[in-house]
C-alpha cells in the first residue's frame, strides 16, 4: 500500500465509480484516482462525488497501468482522507475556462498552483542557481548584501522611489552599482543577486518597477572575459533547463531551449546600419526603442553584443573610448530571435574622480551627494568593470514569455501594487 496527496483538479462520478484527477505533491503532476464502491468505505465513496476542485486530499491505495489515464497508470484508492478542504475557487486552475491577466493577478495565490505557472518558477530556481554557479567557478564571491535603502541616485535620478527615513529622504536602490565597484578592492570578483526599483512608468512587456538583477563586478576584467562570462550564465542556464526541468519546459510549450554555442558582436555604429538597411528610421546617436530593438535581435539566433553606445546615452560610470569619446565602452548583451530584447548592460568602468565629477554635472546629477564613491577612487583602485543582468528578462528570453510579469510571482508596475 502506498500513500499519495494531492489537490482535487477535477471529479468525474459515474455512481459507484469515481474518477478523481489530483494534482500530486509535491511533483505537481496531474493523476487519476479511482474511488470505486467496494474498495474504500461507502462514505468515502459517497464524500469523494462532491469534492470541490483544490479539496487537498490523502490517499491509500496503489498504482496500476491503465492506458487511458493521464500517465499510463491510476491510482487506486482503498482509502481516501480530506486534510483540507476547498471553497469554490474564483478562477478555474485547469484553464479550461481562462482568466485574463488581472483577473489571474487578483487571485495570484491560486494562478501560481497552476502547473504551467508553477512550471515558471520551478525553471527559473534553475536560472538562479545556474547564474550562481557559473559565477563561482569565475571566481567570484556572492557580497553579502549591498544597501537596499541608499541616499542618492545610481543610474539617474528620474527614476528613483523616494521614500521617509526618520527625517531624511531616502530611496529604494536602482541597482548596487556604486556598492558593487567598491567591494572590488576587497574581493577581487563580486557579484550579488538583488532587488532593483525604477519608478518608471514603462508599461512593457519588458519593464517591471521591482525585478532582480544579477550585479557582477571584476578587478583587471577584459571585455572579452565579460562577455564570455555572461555567454557562460545564458549557456549553462539553457543546458541546465533542459537537464533539470523537461516536463516543466513541455508544459510551457518548450520541447528544447536552444543552447547557443557561441555568441555574435556588432557594434552600435553596425546595428544603426543594419537597421537603416531595413528601413528603419534612426539617427546615430538614438538609443534603441523597443521596435528597433526587437528588429536588430530578429537578425540573430544566438544571443549577441552590441558594443560602444553613444556616450550620451549611458550611464556615468562607463569609461569613455580613448580614440573616439563620442562613445561610450557600454556593452548590451540580447536575447535572439523574433522575442529577443536586452538582457544586460556592462562594460569597462571609468576610474578617475575629476571625469567622474564632470560626467555627473553633464548629466544633471549633484558630484556632491557622492562624496565617498568619487573619494574611493584616490586610494590605488585597480582598473575593472561589470554588468548587471535582468534575472526576469533571462528568464523571459529563456523560456519564450510573452512578457516579463509572468517571471515575477508577484509583478510589480506602475498599475499593479497588490497582492
Ligand atoms: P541597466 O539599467 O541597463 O544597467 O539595467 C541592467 C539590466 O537590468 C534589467 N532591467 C530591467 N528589468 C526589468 N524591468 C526594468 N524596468 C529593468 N530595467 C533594467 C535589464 C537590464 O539590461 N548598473 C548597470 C549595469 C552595469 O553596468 O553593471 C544597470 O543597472 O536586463
Amino acid at each position: 500500500m502506498e500513500t499519495i496527496r494531492g489537490w482535487v483538479w477535477n471529479v468525474r462520478d459515474i455512481g459507484k465509480l469515481k474518477f478523481i484527477l489530483i494534482r500530486t505533491f509535491p511533483e505537481n503532476r496531474i493523476e487519476q484516482v479511482v474511488v470505486k464502491k467496494g474498495n474504500v468505505p461507502d462514505e468515502v465513496l459517497e464524500e469523494a462525488g462532491k469534492y470541490n476542485p483544490e479539496t487537498l486530499l490523502e490517499i491509500q491505495g496503489e498504482w496500476v497501468e491503465s492506458k487511458k489515464a493521464p500517465n499510463g497508470r491510476e491510482f487506486v484508492a482503498k482509502d481516501v482522507k480530506v486534510i483540507a478542504n476547498s471553497e469554490p475557487t474564483p478562477i478555474d486552475l485547469t484553464e479550461k475556462t481562462p482568466a485574463e491577466f488581472p483577473t489571474r493577478l487578483e487571485y495570484r495565490y491560486l494562478d501560481l498552483r497552476k502547473p504551467r505557472i508553477a512550471a515558471i518558477f520551478k525553471a527559473k530556481s534553475v536560472i538562479v542557481d545556474a547564474a550562481r554557479q557559473v559565477l563561482r567557478k569565475w571566481g567570484f564571491h556572492e557580497a553579502a548584501f549591498f544597501p537596499i535603502i541608499i541616499a542618492t541616485a545610481t543610474e539617474g535620478g528620474a527614476e528613483l522611489f523616494p521614500l521617509v527615513y526618520f527625517d531624511r529622504e531616502a530611496f529604494l536602490a536602482q541597482s548596487a552599482q556604486l556598492y558593487k565597484q567598491s567591494l572590488v578592492p576587497a574581493l577581487g570578483r563580486v557579484f550579488s543577486i538583488a532587488p532593483s526599483f525604477r519608478a518608471e512608468k514603462s508599461r512593457t512587456r519588458k519593464h517591471l518597477t521591482e525585478f532582480w538583477q544579477i550585479d557582477v563586478e571584476a578587478a583587471f576584467v577584459t571585455k572579452k572575459d565579460l562577455m564570455d562570462i555572461q555567454f557562460d550564465i545564458y549557456k549553462t542556464a539553457a543546458e541546465r533547463l533542459n537537464r533539470e526541468v523537461p516536463d516543466e519546459l513541455k508544459l510551457l510549450g518548450i520541447e528544447e531551449v536552444p543552447v547557443p554555442n557561441k555568441y555574435e558582436k556588432i557594434s552600435y555604429d553596425e546595428a544603426i546600419e543594419l537597421l537603416r538597411s531595413d528601413g528603419v528610421d534612426i539617427k546615430r546617436g538614438d538609443d534603441f526603442g523597443a521596435p528597433e530593438e526587437r528588429q536588430l535581435c530578429s537578425h540573430f539566433d544566438v544571443p549577441f553584443f552590441v558594443t560602444e553606445f553613444p556616450e550620451t546615452e549611458c550611464a556615468f560610470y562607463y569609461k569613455l573610448r580613448e580614440e573616439d569619446p563620442f562613445f561610450a565602452e557600454k556593452m548590451d548583451f540580447l536575447a535572439p530571435g523574433e522575442n529577443g530584447l536586452e538582457l544586460s548592460s556592462g562594460g569597462p568602468r571609468e576610474n578617475d574622480p575629476e571625469k567622474l565629477r564632470k560626467r555627473m554635472i553633464a548629466k544633471g546629477m549633484r558630484p556632491e551627494a557622492f562624496g565617498w564613491y568619487l573619494e574611493m577612487f584616490k586610494y590605488g583602485f585597480p582598473p575593472h568593470g561589470g554588468f548587471g543582468m535582468g534575472v526576469e528578462r533571462l528568464t523571459l528570453a529563456l523560456l519564450n514569455l510573452d512578457k516579463i510579469m509572468e517571471a515575477m510571482p508577484y509583478p510589480r508596475t506602475p498599475d499593479i501594487l497588490t497582492p
